[in-house]
């Protein structure tokens, strides 16, 4: 495995290339183009630019997340060939650009869900939380002015505000879009680019819905073992993958990580590593990363990592707000650095241990 941090660019972000250069053992960055909007063709001229400015700080690229997808291909419009076709030549130029790894997520809507971005928890540290009566008692278009308020100025990541400012629209567009019809959007989607994929050793890997079941009504499908497992049939093609995000799946108690990180082997092509607490099954925060301050056994899903052979880029995933930083809510340096080191010292026992062993 690689350990990475996800880095937002210079325009975006809070955090420095230079600081992410002396957390020890992160060597990469998993980025985006981040003023791009969804079905936007990225051009190569960007794409080399962002790279060579996080190679001059000595990291490199690992990643790409998120490439994110037009509503149209997600609804299954008339229009989605173009923004397909746009699509495929974004992963063509960054194939031609040496980038072999792209996020992306078919959540409709909304990408992740949360009702709050700054809960205070006991040791005075603020976190992403969530409950489902909160969801319950609001109104879904009021979702994103909702939470925003606390974003510490930031724009969230998959909550484009023009997207979000024609929320109603959107609702409407999917009204007709159920859990088959998402599916077959996706594979509709999946068949067509999977040749660039091949031509230019592209692994796709979609991020699970978070939560990992449906909110407002609208349907979700990147959710348990079952789902990834049709997923990947349906398109069988190794660069059809996924992102394990533990603090997705997670979110839903049924969901074993370690034994989905086992069934799952040869198709992890990039990990998002985090812990959650939980108060009842639908009211849950983001904690440190280190097992006792949540509710995941971190060392079992870094074991499974471990033993199902992976190389791919793993991140620590949002981190508490501490030591008074004002970020964007889950990606501020210093948690996610003690969260970067934490598990880079589970692997390194995990890996001692066994070669002992
Ligand atoms: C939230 C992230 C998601 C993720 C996308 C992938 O912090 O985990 O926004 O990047 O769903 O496309």
């Amino acid at each position: 495995m690689e350990m990475t941090l996800r880095w937002f660019g210079s325009q975006f972000d809070t955090v420095t290339l230079k600081q992410i250069r002396q957390i020890p053992g992160v060597t990469g960055v998993i980025t985006t183009l981040y003023d791009t909007t969804p079905g936007e063709v990225w051009t190569r001229e960007k794409i080399r630019a962002l790279k060579e400015e996080v190679e001059a700080s000595g990291l490199h690229i690992s990643g790409i997340e998120s490439v994110n997808i037009h509503d149209a291909i997600k609804i299954g419009s008339e229009d989605r060939d173009l923004y397909i076709d746009n699509y495929i030549e974004t992963l063509k130029n960054l194939g031609e650009e040496d980038i072999h790894l792209v996020c992306y997520n078919f959540m409709p809507v909304f990408d992740w869900t949360r009702t709050e971005l700054a809960r205070v928890r006991p040791d005075g540290s603020t976190v992403l939380a969530y409950t489902q009566e909160a969801i319950d008692a609001l109104d879904p278009e009021k979702m994103f002015a909702s939470i925003s308020g606390d974003a510490n100025g930031a724009i969230l990541p998959g909550w484009e505000p023009e997207r979000m400012a024609k929320i109603k629209e959107l609702f409407a567009l999917y009204k007709d879009v159920d859990d088959e019809k998402l599916f077959a959007n996706l594979k509709y989607f999946l068949e067509r680019i999977m040749p660039v994929c091949d031509a230019y050793n592209i692994n796709m890997a979609i991020h699970p819905d978070d939560p990992a079941w449906s909110v407002f009504g609208l349907p979700r499908i990147i959710i348990n073992l079952e789902n990834i497992q049709r997923m990947m049939k349906m398109v069988d093609n190794p660069h059809n993958g996924v992102t394990f995000c533990a603090g997705s799946y997670g979110t839903n108690r049924e969901n074993d990580l370690p034994t989905m990180i086992r069934a799952l082997k040869g198709r992890i092509h990039f990990a998002h590593v985090r812990n959650l607490k939980f108060h009842s099954d639908d009211n849950f925060e983001e904690a440190a990363h280190l097992s006792s301050d949540g509710d995941f056994d971190m060392y079992e899903i870094m074991k499974a990592l471990y033993d199902i052979e992976f190389e791919g880029p793993i991140r620590p995933d949002h981190g508490r707000m501490i030591w008074d930083e004002v970020a964007m809510p889950g990606y501020g340096l210093y948690d996610r650095a003690l969260g970067a080191t934490y598990l880079n010292g589970l692997w390194e026992a995990i890996d001692k241990s066994q070669k002992r062993g």
